[in-house]
């Protein structure tokens, strides 16, 4: 399914909106999301732009005693590599400066995942190779393409929360979030377009 471009972007450039309107939503044990749908401005033409110029990988992995494919496309953009645009490389400056008083360090890498379709997905898990295991941390998540439920419930079950994010939407989980809850995206059975996310993190986090 070709990707169906929001009305409410039919701008070309990208540009993002003030961080300031981000809204947050206190989950248990200290673990947070905020919130701010249509970050980005021009989200359907960096999604296009990301499709086809990200040198994406399809990666395979042992489930059992079977090799299976990864149900999705992964790139990353260790600290140093230059982004593949530049408003990623703004939206990581902005990011970096408005949590700083937080997460006292800046968003440094870059993980992007293609979901080419509802087949694709990632399963329950938090980031936590790395120091995502241990201490508070935060992962902040731009959506760009058709929108797709990212669902968060408390480590082994329990209430579920559920956001459709794409066309330009953030999602920042903090506090806790990697240790005590867990976030996924579901494969589904209704015809959803393709969309990108881009996960900023800080130094050793994963
Ligand atoms: O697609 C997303 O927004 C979530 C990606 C994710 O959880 C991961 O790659 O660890």
């Amino acid at each position: 399914m070709e990707l169906q471009g929001s009305l409410l972007d039919l701008v070309d450039d990208p540009g993002l909106a003030p961080l300031s309107r981000a809204e947050r939503i206190e989950l248990s044990h200290g673990a947070w999301v905020d919130v701010l749908p249509g970050w980005l401005t021009g989200a359907d033409t960096l999604f296009e732009r990301l499709a086809a110029e990200v040198p994406w990988r399809a990666e395979r992995r042992v489930m059992y005693d079977r090799v299976v494919d990864v149900p999705r496309l992964l790139a990353f953009y260790d600290e140093d590599d230059p982004l593949p645009h530049p408003i990623l490389a703004e939206a990581r400056e902005k990011l970096s400066a408005h949590y700083l008083p937080e997460l006292g360090e800046p968003f440094r890498t870059a993980g992007l995942c293609y979901y080419r379709d509802g087949r694709d997905s990632v399963a329950w898990h938090g980031d936590r190779i790395g120091r995502g295991r241990l201490a508070d941390t935060m992962v902040a998540i731009l959506s760009v393409g058709a929108p797709r439920e990212l669902a968060l419930r408390p480590n082994g079950g329990g209430k579920q929360l559920s956001f459709p994010l794409g066309h330009g939407d953030l999602l920042v989980m903090g506090g806790s979030c990697q240790r005590t809850w867990e976030h996924a995206v579901p494969k589904t059975t209704k015809p959803v377009g393709p969309r990108i996310s881009i996960q900023f993190r800080p130094r050793g986090v994963r």
